[in-house]
């Protein structure tokens, strides 16, 4: 009997029809994949968090000033893809500590995540108002729209490094859509360096980030009712300097048939054919700007790390 398809469903039925095959990483962050992202944080490889816990060490104040606005006026401060909000916390002091008055409204497609990350602020920061948000971004940015008082939208990590350069803009453009001239824009951007370096951050030695592009398959399994096996399958990325992608694989080892119980639906693999699953771009300056431009924000402030290798920056309609 075929049951209503799920979003995931008619996404994977869609992107496996493609050439070449294609997945989004929004499907990574099942609890699993959130706790293996989590893992990937940590690991010697991955520079950015350090980086941007960097930023937020030695400018938190800064950009809570450039984020709080005017001593006494409330807001709503709104974080897109939150996840265990660690970095955050270390605003959300600053915030709090200059006696800003806001509410937190993290969103996150992990519920798993959300909750985590709902217990350790109760326990570490309990003054704070917190509304959580189980959402995608496109929902989430739906009810912005309609959010009354001043906004703060904090976008984190590099997210945005995994929209495709057409969708990069168009998302801009909806996040600034709801703005009014007196609310703020915090987005974190990896930045270009050494190539070597960016390639090993997205394979790490321990094979943790593997695993994490792998688990999208053991999602399949147990959601759509999927029969990979993961032997046969292999996680491949490379960076292309020219462009600034990270472009992340799924790659079947063998020629084999995928069956979907679930979909009633089979995809053959030729051997050694892939599924792109992952961009992560990397940014200059000068893009940035020029990007920012284009969707109709000013950069008002342009956070770095002392190395140079990550920036938030601050933007406003
Ligand atoms: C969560 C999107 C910022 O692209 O760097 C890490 C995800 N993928 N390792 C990134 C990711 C592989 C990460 N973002």
């Amino acid at each position: 009997m075929v049951t209503e398809m799920t979003e995931l469903a008619r996404h994977v039925a869609e992107g496996l029809a493609r050439n070449p095959k294609t997945l989004s990483s929004m499907y990574f962050y099942d609890d699993a994949g959130s706790r293996l992202f989590q893992q990937i944080m940590a690991l010697p490889e991955y520079y950015p968090t350090r980086a941007e816990f960097a930023i937020f060490r030695e400018h938190g104040a800064a950009i809570g000033a450039a984020l709080g606005g005017t001593a006494g006026e409330s807001f709503t401060l709104l974080e897109l893809g939150a996840g265990d909000g660690a970095k955050t916390k270390l605003l959300l002091r600053e915030l709090l500590a200059a006696k800003s008055e806001f509410t937190y409204a993290p969103v996150d497609i992990s519920a798993g995540a959300m909750s985590g990350l709902v217990a350790t602020l109760a326990q570490e920061l309990p003054a704070l108002r917190v509304v959580p948000v189980v959402e995608t971004y496109a929902d989430a940015l739906d009810q912005l729209h309609t959010q009354p008082g001043r906004k703060a939208v904090l976008f984190l990590g590099s997210n945005i490094g995994n929209f495709h350069p057409a969708d990069r803009l168009d998302f801009l453009r909806q996040l600034a859509a709801p703005l009014n001239e007196e609310d703020r824009l915090l987005i974190g951007f990896d930045l270009r360096k050494d190539p070597r370096r960016i390639r090993a951050a997205y394979d790490d030695a321990q094979g943790i980030t593997a695993a994490f592009n792998l688990n999208l398959l053991t999602r399949l399994n147990r959601e759509l009712g999927a029969d990979f096996d993961l032997a046969r399958w292999q996680h491949f990325t490379d960076y292309e300097p020219l462009t600034g992608a990270v472009r992340s694989f799924l790659v079947s080892t063998e020629a084999q048939n995928i069956h979907f119980e679930g979909l009633e639906l089979t995809v053959p693999f030729a051997a050694w054919e892939v599924i792109h699953t992952e961009n992560s771009y990397k940014f200059t300056r000068p893009q940035i700007e020029a990007l920012a431009a284009e969707a109709g924000l000013r950069v008002v402030d342009f956070f770095t790390d002392g190395a140079g290798d990550f920036a938030d920056v601050v933007l406003a309609a």
